[in-house]
């Protein structure tokens, strides 16, 4: 039989960081609150979670990297919302966010979660920050959860 490797959905004793861009703040406001509601689900301790608000979706990765290295959190979740319709260099905003928070999780060894919608307008950010598509910072708890515990039992095996 396989050795099968699971994060287990238990946030019990973990440390988060969760980074939100305050650029467009009625959607990413939403995205921290299903963060931080489902993170407190699933057995995190409000102490054990620190909020960071930054200007935009393009600072998450500096900041993400410095709470990462920190010592301090078992994972990172970073949050914003880049629209399209809003902006006309919304690629170089959105493709430096997704690389660099990518970046980061890798060189850190710390899960570093991309929870940032990158949608073609304001309605689609809206729908998916708690509307009818369900709400991004609520998987990117979950994801952080997830994969911190996989991580430690890597570690630990
Ligand atoms: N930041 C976002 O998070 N979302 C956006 O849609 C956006 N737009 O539209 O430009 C945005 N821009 C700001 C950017 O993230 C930086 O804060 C800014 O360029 C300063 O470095």
């Amino acid at each position: 039989m396989p050795n099968e490797l699971k994060g287990e959905l238990d946030g019990r004793g973990l440390r988060v960081a969760v980074v939100v861009a305050r650029f467009n703040e009625v959607v990413t406001r939403q995205l921290l609150s299903g963060a931080l509601d489902t993170l407190e689900r699933y057995g995190v301790a409000d102490s054990n979670i620190s909020v960071a608000w930054v200007p935009g979706s393009f600072e998450l990765p500096v900041v993400a990297k410095t709470l990462a290295e920190s010592g301090q959190y078992d994972s990172v979740v970073c949050l914003g919302a880049v629209i399209r319709g809003e902006t006309s260099h919304y690629d170089m905003v959105a493709g430096q966010a997704s690389s660099g928070i990518g970046r980061v999780g890798v060189e850190t060894g710390v899960p570093t979660i991309f929870g940032v919608l990158t949608t073609e307008n304001m309605d689609q950010a809206i729908n998916r920050a708690g509307g009818k598509s369900g709400n991004l910072g609520s998987n990117a708890a979950v994801a952080a959860i997830e994969t911190a515990r996989l991580v430690q039992s890597i570690r630990t095996a």
